[in-house]
């Protein structure tokens, strides 16, 4: 049965990777249902979020607790990303961390806690092998 994956990346953390988290999402989606389609969207309307932050919240929150697999994109540091991290944590969801260890560091916050399944990539290819074997393909 497909599964339904809550893909985390950053948004207004900065949107520099919003093309690779799309290359993410639909390699996902070959076999699952990804909830949060919308972080790889390239035409996301920032100046609009203002008014609708306590719905986003709720939304998304509702989204981590049903959820049957956090994965996310931690090259590009977001506050939101790092606490759907915890949220997930919180709530048994077991949680892949990727991110390209020739561009950043990661916190220890996440390096550091061995509830994290932390992936450090060199080169985008690498992900996707993953990605199958999290996936059970
Ligand atoms: O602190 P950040 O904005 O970088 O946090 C990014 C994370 O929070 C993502 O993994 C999303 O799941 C969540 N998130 C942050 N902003 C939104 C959002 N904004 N919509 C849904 N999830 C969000 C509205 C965009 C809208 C104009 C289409």
């Amino acid at each position: 049965m497909a599964k339904k994956i809550y893909f985390a990346g950053s948004i207004r953390g900065g949107r520099v990777d919003a093309e690779l988290y799309h290359r993410i999402i639909t390699y996902i989606q070959r076999t699952d249902v990804v909830l949060t389609e919308h972080v790889g969207m390239s035409n996301l309307n920032l100046i609009e979020q203002g008014l609708g932050d306590a719905r986003i919240y709720d939304q998304d929150t509702a989204w981590l607790r049903e959820s049957d697999l956090l994965i996310g994109e931690c090259t590009c540091p977001s506050l939101g990303v790092g606490y759907e991290l915890a949220y997930a944590e919180a709530h048994g969801i077991p949680c892949h961390i990727f991110y390209d260890r020739g561009k950043t560091q990661l916190s220890a916050m996440l390096t550091g806690n061995p509830y994290f399944h932390i992936h450090p990539y060199e080169r985008e290819k690498d992900i996707y092998p993953l990605l199958d074997e999290i996936l059970n393909r």
